[in-house]
């Protein structure tokens, strides 16, 4: 190897934790080893904001002062539930976010007709979606929302 151990101490900044030996810094005995990391997806940046009831989404234009928006739009369940999602798609059709969250098996489809669509959600994973109408940028900020299956 060319590179010489005086060249890279050279920097003078010590090796971060854990990146020594490339493993992560998670402490041993810190509860199971899949656990999952919480993730945060805009709309849904942190724990305290998700919902763990009703599984039902309503959606439209809701809440005071009334805006686009999903209710609830954070919302955590668990493996194997079910959400039903409740409004009018053809107004708001529903896609699964491209670009936040659990990307791949996102259970959402995209649906433009019919009043009500129920979701099961398999496996665990942040799954993000957004009104094809009112949140077309899918950057989270306008109307959009994420299933946390846990
Ligand atoms: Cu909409």
């Amino acid at each position: 190897m060319a590179v010489s151990l005086s060249a890279l101490a050279s920097c003078g900044r010590p090796p971060l934790p854990g990146a020594a030996d490339g493993s992560a810094a998670r402490p041993a005995g810190d509860g199971p080893v899949d656990a999952p990391i919480f993730l945060p997806v805009a709309p849904c940046l942190d724990e305290a904001v998700y919902a763990t009831a009703p599984r039902t989404v309503t959606f439209g234009f809701l809440g005071t002062p009334p805006g686009f928006s999903y209710d609830p739009n954070c919302l955590a369940i668990d493996a194997g539930d079910t959400v039903t999602f409740s409004g009018s798609f053809a107004a708001h059709p529903i896609y699964p976010s491209a670009k936040r969250g659990t990307i791949t098996g996102n259970p959402i489809s995209g649906t433009s007709t019919g009043d009500r669509k129920d979701v099961v959600f398999p496996g665990a994973g942040f799954f993000a979606y957004f009104c094809g109408i009112h949140g077309g940028l899918d950057d989270g900020s306008t109307m959009a929302g994420v299933v946390w299956v846990r």
